[in-house]
This record gives structure tokens, C-alpha cells and sequence, in this order.
């Protein structure tokens, strides 16, 4: 009897996760075939397809379900280079939306999640920062430039580099 039961549990536990599987391959199927690209262990990316301000690409990125890349691109500087890889478009001087500020104290670097950006989140471009007057928005340059940060004017044109949540574990 015991042992019945324990079989049972099995089965539904095995059909469960089974569902759940399903469930997210077919959210996945769904962000690919709208031009996401999974990168990294939990994240997908899609570029604006205009090149836009700061603003627009957030406003963007939100109204596809995302925001600006932050929690993956934090979380390893290859991340950064494999999305790099995968999205950009040059010219090298048209790099991508990344999300780290510094509109609120020139020169403190903040992720738009609030969190102060550390040196080692800064992989920054020689001679960069150059805080030219308002370059308050980052920029993730191209190839030709091993992928590293640019600050730029939040009103120059760039292609958004937005980020959404896959995995959620
Ligand atoms: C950003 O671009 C949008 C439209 O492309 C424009 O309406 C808006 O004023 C711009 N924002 C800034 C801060 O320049
Ligand atoms: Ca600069």
C-alpha cells in the first residue's frame, strides 16, 4: 500500500514539472520567435530597432516587457561580451544601452535598480569616462573595442539594449 502511494507521488510530482517544462519552453518559443535572444543562464536581449534616446529606449524596452539591461550584465563581464556578440550592429561609434547612470551626482554611477555601480560593473573604453558636460548615460561599444563602456549624452541615438527575465530560479 505504502508503496502504491509512494509510486503515485512519483508520477504526479514527474507530472507536474513535466507541465511546467512545457509551459515555460512555449514562453521561450514565444520571446525567440520575437527576436529575443537568450544569453547567459536566465536572461533575454532584443535591440531597439531604431536607434533612440535613453528615455525612448526604456520607454521601449518596458513596453515589451523588459527595461534596459541590468541584472544580467551585472552579473558577469562576459555576459556583457556575449550579448555584445550576439546584437551589435555598428558602426562602432553606435554602441548600445546599458542601464547605468549617473544623472543624480556626476560621476557616482548607479544601475537603474538603485544600486551604486562598482568599479568592476565600470569596464570602461580608454580614456572613458571622459564626462563631457551631461554625459550621464552609458554606452556598451562595439567589437572593434572589446565591448567596453562609453559615457555619453542620455540624447545621443543608440540601440537600446534591453533585457528581460527567463528563469526565474
Ligand atoms: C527622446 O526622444 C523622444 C522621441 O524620439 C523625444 O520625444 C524626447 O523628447 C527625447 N527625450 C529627451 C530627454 O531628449
Ligand atoms: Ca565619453
Amino acid at each position: 500500500m505504502l508503496l502504491v502511494l509512494q509510486l503515485l507521488c512519483i508520477f504526479f510530482v514527474a507530472l507536474r514539472s513535466e507541465a511546467a517544462r512545457g509551459g515555460s519552453q512555449e514562453k521561450v518559443r514565444a520571446l525567440l520567435d520575437n527576436g529575443w535572444k537568450l544569453v547567459g543562464p536566465k536572461h533575454a536581449y532584443k535591440l531597439t530597432l531604431d536607434e533612440v534616446n535613453f528615455s525612448r529606449g526604456r520607454q521601449i524596452c518596458q513596453s515589451w516587457g523588459g527595461d534596459i539591461a541590468v541584472e544580467g550584465i551585472r552579473t558577469s563581464p562576459n555576459i556583457r561580451r556575449k550579448v555584445g556578440r550576439h546584437l551589435y550592429r555598428g558602426p562602432e561609434w553606435i554602441g548600445l544601452w546599458v542601464g547605468i547612470t549617473d544623472t543624480d551626482v556626476e560621476g557616482s554611477f548607479k544601475w537603474l535598480d538603485g544600486k551604486p555601480a562598482l568599479n568592476s560593473d565600470l569596464p570602461w573604453s580608454p580614456n572613458e569616462p571622459s564626462h563631457s558636460t551631461g554625459e550621464d548615460c552609458i554606452e556598451i561599444w562595439g567589437a572593434e573595442r572589446d565591448f567596453t563602456l562609453n559615457d555619453v549624452s542620455c540624447n545621443a541615438l543608440r540601440y537600446g539594449l534591453c533585457e528581460k527575465l527567463v528563469y526565474d530560479d
